[in-house]
């Protein structure tokens, strides 16, 4: 036993992250492209539209948008059966309101997924990925508002339409679950557009906001069914798992609620309906969320067809007696973190895969993991990257025995940035996760020139033998 035949290996990335020129071909500014270059434990400013004298990492990212021949032929050569990438919502529809799609934008994607098809390479597609118009963003608040559900179903519909017979794989909106994390700009700012005022209650907000974006993705998955019914269209979170810190029965409990909020945004999409655990929370805090008629069936009609996951870290929760309810992480002492933090659990994948696989009984994707390292050439001009290395083996044996021994029904395996591209959280160049190197600095300084690491080499052979050989 092994992996499926037909398992689709590959690697993925944004849009933002990688395609730069973001004014050409008549795109519109992105929520990534009015955020400036942060650092480790330093996070990147939002700035009120794109200032002079500020440096945006995005503007340029790799130049993808013009390098993607080049790109898409090394990606080839590592023996990719998919890529996963998302659709620049800007470049479709630029301001995000307009009537019309911009032809141009519509054009790149269909030269690029023809660039793929030609090496047999399956696109799998982010509608939403940390790139929504920012127009919509001082023009509406974002997905506070309601409007925001025509906007991207229109948006989806045209993308549905124009590509029905070049992609088969979609996903609504990336990490949705990020943006529980109240306190971090960053987190609602990309998923949904919003930053939170003054004093008003940021968990309400989020309620009506994530009922926005539930309906948004409810109504594309049934208009891509009828466009096409043999689509495959998903949610996507960020999983990470949260250990309870003792077999301490509080510390128990504190890991579940710490895991329902993650599960809270996979729940309504997978399985069709609010969980009565989040609908007791708002009716205890008072939350009156403005739902429509309808709101509800059209949840139930939308729910996704399998479960795209990123994973990269594990987290442990402790009960705070000073503090019942609230969330207090406490370091894992069986595992190392990496430089920005990021704490590295392989068997966390597999506990990750078995969760899912048992709470919804869906199709997995693994659309992203991986390791973000400091690197550089050696004197050889090849950047030596053992550490990667093992990171993907150890976390592809966990995924393998997920598969082979607890039977979890897997689709496909796509490492986060196969080429060097811009950190979503840091707007860092230097957080480097691919097997190919970019030369390129956190300042924009660099060649842009593409070298294989010596990771390539490696995942080139893992594909070749289906993963029996790491
Ligand atoms: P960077 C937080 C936690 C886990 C994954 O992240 C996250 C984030 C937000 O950054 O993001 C995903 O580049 C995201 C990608 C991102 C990738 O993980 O911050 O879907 O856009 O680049 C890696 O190191």
């Amino acid at each position: 036993m092994s992996f499926p035949k037909g398992f689709l290996w590959g690697g993925a990335v944004a849009a933002h992250q990688l395609e730069g020129a973001w004014q050409a071909g008549g795109k519109g500014p992105s929520v990534a492209d009015v955020m400036t270059v942060g650092g480790p434990g330093v996070p990147r400013e939002i700035t009120d539209g794109v200032l002079p004298g500020k440096y945006y990492p995005n503007h340029e990212a790799i130049d993808f948008y013009h390098h993607y021949k080049e790109d898409i032929a090394l990606l080839a050569q590592l023996g990719f059966k998919c890529f996963r990438t998302s659709i620049a919502w800007t470049r479709i529809f630029p301001n995000g309101d307009e009537e019309t799609p911009n032809e141009a934008g519509l054009k790149f994607y269909d030269d690029l997924f023809d660039e793929m098809h030609k090496y047999g390479m399956e696109p799998v597609i982010t509608l939403s990925h940390f790139e929504m118009p920012y127009h919509l963003v001082t023009e509406y608040g974002g997905w506070r508002s309601r409007k925001l559900v025509d906007l991207f179903v229109r948006f989806a519909g045209v993308c549905f339409e124009r590509y029905k017979d070049k992609v088969k794989y979609w996903m609504t909106f990336n990490e949705i679950n990020n943006q529980r994390n109240l306190d971090d700009p960053f987190a609602s700012f990309t998923n949904s557009g919003v930053r939170y005022e003054e004093g008003e209650d940021r968990e309400a907000v989020l309620a009506q906001v994530a009922h926005h974006e539930f309906i948004a993705s409810a109504k594309a998955v049934v208009l891509g069914h009828k466009i096409n019914p043999d689509f495959e269209i998903g949610c996507m979170l960020a999983m990470s798992p949260v250990y309870p810190a003792s077999c301490r029965p509080l510390d128990q409990i504190a890991a579940l609620k710490e895991m329902d909020r993650t599960f809270a945004f996979a729940d309504v999409q997978c399985r069709g309906h609010y969980p009565a655990y989040l609908l007791r929370e708002w009716e205890r805090k008072g939350f009156k969320l403005q739902v429509e008629d309808g709101d509800m069936a059209l949840l139930e009609a939308g729910k996704v067809d399998y479960f795209a996951l990123s994973y990269y870290m594990s987290f442990v929760s402790e009960y705070d007696a000073a503090a019942p309810g609230a969330r207090k992480e406490v370091p894992n002492p069986y595992v190392k973190a990496s430089d920005w933090g990021w704490q590295i659990d392989p068997v966390g994948l597999r506990y990750t895969l078995n969760v899912l696989s048992e709470r919804y009984e869906l199709p997995l994707m693994i659309v992203e993991n991986g390791i973000g390292l400091h690197e550089q050439p050696a004197s050889d001009g090849i950047v030596h990257d053992d550490e990667r290395i093992r990171y993907f083996a150890a976390h592809i044996e966990q995924m393998k025995r997920a598969v082979e021994e607890d039977g979890v029904a897997l689709m496909g395996y796509c490492p986060w940035g196969p080429i060097d591209l811009v950190s979503a959280s840091t707007g860092e160049m230097e957080k480097r996760y691919g097997f190919i190197y970019v030369d390129k600095d956190n300042q924009g300084n660099g060649t842009l020139k593409r070298v294989p690491k010596k990771s390539f080499y490696w995942y080139q052979h893992v594909i070749k033998t289906n993963g029996e050989d790491l």
